[in-house]
């Protein structure tokens, strides 16, 4: 076998401190602790909904309250993590005033695909804590996206891995269960530039924006259209499912904002979803755009915030952006 886990973040290329090093391997052995229990989760009556929502009005899972439960126990971090964000909680909890890091996490994204097992993530942003030695405050965690240490997620798949990266380029690692540790798959990791393969809910064609609905629409025309040439289209309703496939072989991902009111500043989460994965997708050479502008330079304004999201092969992430500008 290839190189851990643990022997990759030692290697001395990479830019990280040893507590950085410490909380990525507690964050690996979570998540395949998480993977444990996602992958049984029929046999243990975890899976269905809760009679409870989430702060964002949406309906909990028992896996989202569970995995969630499990990412914030404090031991976990060994004093790596001052406090935590989390997509399932209202507000941020405080871990350590020691930790030099800020934890934000979506623990089961993907999660309408849990009862019919199809592929879930955990996607995770990690920032400087600041050193004031004041207790944490929300304003510590709305930090624009460029300014994240590192990101990744982890896909429960048929194979669990994880994606990262500390802004020096991606490498994909996969989980070995009877070995319980981490191998490394690929390194620098590279999307291709061009695409013919989409990804969007096109069930909601009818609220997209002018930009967005021309784009499609041109995929949809093929060889008959402007574009003079076929596209293909996939839909796992799992983010980290379906931008794995961009990072695996190339493709644009899109959930763009739209004309119904709770979707009028997109879906997707800033903090929890569209910072780290727009970190990875452009260290693999893509583009991650919320429509007109890149989404690591935006500024949130609250812990919950939404964006639109755009993101993957460059060519056609760019083309979007320029109908947008257009516009
Ligand atoms: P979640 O964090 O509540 O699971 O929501 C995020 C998910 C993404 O993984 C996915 O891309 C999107 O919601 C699917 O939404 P839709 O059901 O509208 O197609
Ligand atoms: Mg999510």
């Amino acid at each position: 076998m290839t190189q851990t886990l643990s022997q990759y973040l030692d290697a001395a290329k990479l830019p990280i401190s040893p507590e950085l090093n410490r909380l990525i391997l507690a964050m690996a052995a979570s998540c395949a602790e998480l993977s444990d229990i996602i992958g049984t989760s029929s046999l243990n009556n975890l899976q269905g909904a809760l009679d409870q929502e989430n702060v964002q009005g949406e309906v909990q899972k028992k896996l989202d309250v569970l995995s969630n439960e499990l990412f914030i126990q404090p031991e976990r971090w060994h004093g790596t993590v001052a406090g935590i964000a989390s997509e399932e909680m209202d507000t941020l909890i405080q871990v350590d005033a020691k930790g030099d890091y800020l934890l934000i996490f979506d623990p089961v994204d993907g999660s309408s695909n849990l009862d019919v097992n199809g592929t879930v993530g955990t996607i995770f942003s990690i920032l400087d804590a600041p050193k004031t030695g004041a207790d944490l405050t929300e304003a510590d965690f709305l930090r624009p996206g460029s300014e994240q240490v590192a990101g990744g997620y982890v896909l429960y798949g048929p194979e669990t891995q994880l994606v990262l990266t500390f802004g020096q380029g991606v490498a994909i690692f996969g989980y070995h269960r009877h070995k319980n540790d981490w191998f490394l798959i690929r390194d620098q990791v590279q999307i291709p530039v061009s695409t013919r393969e989409f990804a969007i809910n096109a069930s909601n064609h009818r609220h997209w924006h002018p930009p967005v609905r021309r784009y499609i629409d041109e995929c949809l025309a093929g060889k008959d259209g402007v574009r003079g040439t076929d596209f293909n289209m996939r839909w796992l309703a799992s983010m980290v499912g379906d931008v794995h496939r961009v990072i695996s072989r190339g493709g644009i991902f899109m959930y763009p904002s739209d004309t119904r009111p709770n979707v009028s500043n997109g879906k997707l989460r800033v903090l929890y979803e569209a910072n780290p994965i727009a970190f990875l997708i452009e260290q693999a050479g893509g583009a991650a755009i919320n429509g007109p502008d890149r989404i690591l330079d935006q500024m949130p304004g609250k812990l919950h915030q939404r964006t639109s999201v755009i993101l993957g092969s460059r060519e056609e992430v760019e083309r979007v952006q320029s109908y947008f500008r257009e516009a």
